[in-house]
């Protein structure tokens, strides 16, 4: 058992720094296993630190070399090192300089924190204390520096050397070796610092800014690789543009360079003009990417380019602010992608990812505010909660305010912060002085855990000709705190379409809810209306509210809204699959009137809509994922009921669409000769198509089968086959196990292709996965130091497969809970993320329970655990 009480980290204890680092000048020669580091420091008390208070620099894992003040060596009684920290007990307090010597072991480093190693290029990771893991230093996003960075390397095993900013110069530095030196004179915190070193290939293009500077931009990734770099490439120039267009940020550095490398902890990090990329998020071509790569790439592009105002230029001043940056990017890529693609498609899948992981998180025992109060270990808190509420936090403000004084805002926000470490309150003033609004309310959601419900009644007074609609806001768990600012988007909906009945209170379509409850009342409304509400799903809540499939059904084909009409046709099969999975025996073929007309009404809906919005149709066709029906549940859950529950209703839609499904699949394929274009518009068309596919294949095994395996061996991308593989996998027999092995064959030679492979695998729905899982684990192309290849088998089955991972017998937690102890070895934050597959354990039924809590014991009583993982364990147990 664990014994020592983790250190806890408090928003209220923040201080300022005692000392400032104006300039930082780095001299790194790199070796693969002795890398040696000469950090030059120049230094300053801070007016608003303690004065005289000693200089503790942050370490981790280091050894100390050599030291020296203002050029002379210090005496060993001035100082004291150890390998996480460099203490000067009296240090001068006037400016002073300290020169820092460390040494640093990159082939040694498996955390992928610091300096590391990846496929043989050196890179580094920083964000959020990994500086520490090259040199002492006050590693602190508040305390922001100059940086020039020397790096020297063997030419031959780096020919490439990257840094932060702008390149000075370069050239020979003796036998062998060679030498770069980059400027970047922008001041910032050493979590955004950053060099790379090794043998890559490159593309690249020019760009200029709309303020004239001529920029070039470059990807890098390992040789042979390079056309698969294109369509990053053009991702940054479009995300250049929009950020110029949309929200007047300039790029301010002469390059900007991305490197793809193939061993890193999360998606991609946005250090100062050197973008460091886990090449999933990088490399796309047809074989090898579907649609949802090729989405994500630009995406993930757009985000880290977005950091370089959104946290780079403008930072955040302690990691408790990491929302600041994060949600405030996060709504920025959103909205990139909105433009670029279609905007309610894609708030669909914004709403989904919210719900299948944030509402999870604020629901168990890992939940946070959007910016929490107390940590223990920082990188366990870039969490669902931080980045997409947060996100929906900043979009509920611009709904509030409306876009024009939003735009307004940001400006000031950007110009009052530039070169600044800021606060939530500092971004929240830029819009109070902008607007003179009070947002005290809206704030709120940054302080308060837990999804939010709103209760709503309707009713209509015939005689009145009146609606009146009456909220209720309520935090479970947090009843007394103050209300918080909900927009709500809303109108009414009659038989024919919209009505246009008049309420003095919603203004441009939006009423904001911020007393804990309130009505509004619509005149001259003829007939009872059904209201639609949250259009566009204006505010992350629950909503509670007596419907009938009769409304939703009105919703669905006569709303104006995209989100709501999804939304509704979404309840009506969550209704339907929640009833199953509460009937003690629901009916072999799950037929009832209420899902034929659920079933009718797709059938209307496919036939006037799925030809003229095929991506749009795709989502309105995906039945809710049995993780959102376990979280609709809340509690005793049976993964095995939902389950079944599920595929009843899948087969009872696929058999009632019948010849429909057959057409759409045929209709929607791309022509032989087509040339792949991953645009939203072709990408819609393949969405529908397996959409179409996967319900077949519930309504007919051994048709869906004929169709999968033909599409499987004809298609012509990889959105198509993998979605073809998938069905297959689906049915057991051996043209699944033959598809696997020519799958895995055929891509033999690609990891990131073999990711997918072995998330289909680990996604089965079948006792025997465990075992498969377990084989795969010794599979060649699986390695548990490639954080990649262990997302994809492991992390898929623990987040994705519930009735696997959460078997009665309990040897999914355990299959879960021996990699999570593996792992801790060697990755830590790794480990930690993967174990947060645990996070529901109090939702599920009794006897499942009680095995997740036997493993969750089992893991604690492990001697040496990281505190990455002893930070999760002690939280999802609660007794953390
Ligand atoms: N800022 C990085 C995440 C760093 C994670 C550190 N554990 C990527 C991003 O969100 O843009
Ligand atoms: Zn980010």
């Amino acid at each position: 058992m664990r014994t020592e009480t983790p250190i806890l980290i408090r928003l209220e204890d923040y201080r300022p720094s005692d000392y400032l680092i104006d300039t930082v000048e780095l001299d790194m020669r790199l070796h693969p296993r002795e890398t040696r580091v000469v950090a030059t420091l120049a230094l300053r008390p801070n007016p608003a630190g303690r004065p005289n208070a000693p200089l503790v620099l942050d370490g981790d894992d280091l050894v100390l070399v050599g030291l020296t003040l203002d050029g002379t060596v210090l005496d060993e009684a001035a100082y004291s090192a150890s390998a996480s920290a460099l203490t000067l007990h009296a240090p001068p307090q006037a400016p002073f300089t300290l020169t820092i010597e460390t040494r640093i072991d990159p082939t040694a480093n498996t955390k992928l924190m610091g300096l590391y190693r990846s496929s043989g290029v050196y890179c580094t990771q920083c964000e959020a204390d990994g500086f520490r893991r090259i040199t002492y230093f006050l590693d602190r996003p508040d305390v922001m520096a100059v940086y020039t960075t020397r790096i020297e390397a063997d030419a031959a095993e780096a020919p490439v050397l990257l840094g932060n900013g702008n390149l000075r110069e370069s050239g020979p530095a003796g036998p062998g070796r060679h030498y770069a030196v980059w400027d970047d004179p922008h001041p910032k915190p050493a979590y955004l610092f950053a060099l790379v070193g090794g043998r890559l290939d490159r593309v690249s293009r020019d760009f200029t800014t709309v303020d004239g500077r001529a920029v070039t931009l470059a990807v890098y990734v390992e040789p042979g690789k390079a056309d698969r770099a294109g369509y990053a490439l053009d991702a940054i120039a479009r995300s250049m543009t929009w950020d110029e267009e949309a929200f007047g940020r300039a790029y301010d550095l002469d390059v900007f360079n991305v490197v793809a490398v193939s061993d890193f902890n999360m998606g991609a990090m946005e250090n100062k003009g050197l973008n460091i990329f886990n090449d999933k998020y990088v490399l796309a071509s047809p074989e090898t990417a579907t649609d949802a790569d090729y989405a994500a790439v630009e995406r993930i592009i757009a985000h880290e380019y977005f950091h370089n105002w959104s946290g780079n230029r403008v930072t955040c001043r302690d990691w408790f602010q990491l929302c600041l940056k994060e949600g405030l990017t996060v709504f920025r890529d959103q909205e990139f992608s909105s433009d670029m693609r279609s905007r309610a498609v894609h708030r669909i899948g914004e709403v989904r990812t919210l719900r299948a992981r944030q509402f999870p998180e604020d629901a168990g025992p890992l939940a946070h505010p959007v910016r929490p109060k107390v940590y223990a270990e920082i990188n366990n808190f870039y969490t669902a909660t931080v980045y997409e509420k947060g996100a929906e936090i900043v979009r509920m403000l611009r709904t509030l305010i409306g876009p024009a004084a939003f735009r307004a805002g940001m400006d000031r926000y950007f110009s009052d912060n530039d070169g600044r470490a800021a606060t939530v309150e500092d971004f929240l003033a830029a819009f109070a002085t902008e607007t003179g609004r009070d947002l005290s309310a809206l704030a709120q959601w940054y302080e308060r855990p837990g999804t939010t419900v709103i209760g709503v009644e309707g009713h209509y007074d015939s005689s009145a000709r009146t609606y009146r609609l009456c909220f209720r806001q309520r935090l479970p768990g947090a009843e007394d705190g103050p209300p918080l600012a909900v927009p709500i988007a809303l109108g009414l909906v009659g038989e024919d379409g919209p009505i246009a009945a008049s309420c003095e209170r919603v203004v441009e379509g939006v009423f904001v809810l911020d007393r804990p409850s309130d009505e509004i009342v619509f005149t001259d409304v003829d007939a009872r209306p059904v209201p639609s509400l949250f259009r566009g799903f204006s505010a992350p809540v629950r909503i509670e509210m007596a419907s009938s499939d009769a409304e939703r059904l009105t919703l669905l084909a006569h709303d104006t809204d995209a989100f709501t009409r999804w939304q509704a046709g979404q309840s009506i099969a969550m209704r339907l699959i929640v009833e199953r999975t509460k009937a003690e025996a629901p009916s072999a073929d799950g037929t009832g009137p209420d899902a034929e007309a659920f079933i009718a009404a797709l059938s209307t809906f496919l036939d006037a809509e799925a030809l003229s919005d095929p991506a749009f149709a795709a989502l309105v066709l995906g039945l809710p994922s049995e993780g959102d029906v376990a979280n609709e549940i809340g509690r005793n859950i049976d993964p095995d009921a939902i389950h079944s529950a599920r595929r009843t209703l899948r087969r009872q839609v696929g058999r009632g669409l019948g010849s429909r499904l057959e057409a759409l699949h045929t209709a929607m394929a791309d022509g032989p000769d087509a040339a792949f274009s991953p645009d939203a518009a072709s990408a819609g068309r393949r969405a529908l198509r397996n959409a179409a596919l996967d319900l077949i294949a519930a309504a007919d095994e051994g048709r869906g089968a004929e169709l999968a395996a033909a599409q499987f061996t004809d298609s012509t991308n990889m959105t198509d086959r993998l979605a073809a593989l998938s069905a297959l996998a689906a049915i057991p027999g051996e043209a699944r196990e033959d598809a696997l092995h020519a799958f895995g064959t055929r891509y033999a030679a690609e990891p990131l292709v073999l990711d997918k492979w072995f998330a289909i695998q680990a996604l089965i729905p079948e006792e025997g996965t465990i075992s498969r899982v377990g084989r795969l684990q010794d599979h060649p192309a699986f390695a548990m130091t490639n954080p990649n290849r262990v997302r994809a088998l492991i992390g898929t089955f623990g987040m994705a497969n519930p009735t696997q991972f959460a078997r009665p017998d309990g040897a999914g937690f355990r299959l879960m809970a021996d990699a999570v102890r593996m792992i801790d070895g060697t990755n830590p934050q790794l480990a930690a993320r993967l174990l947060t597959a645990f996070g529901s354990w109090r939702m599920l039924e009794p006897g499942r329970q009680a095995q997740a809590k036997a493993t969750l014991g089992e893991i604690v009583s492990a001697p040496g655990l990281s505190r990455d993982v002893a930070d999760i364990l002690g939280r999802t147990l609660g007794t953390g």
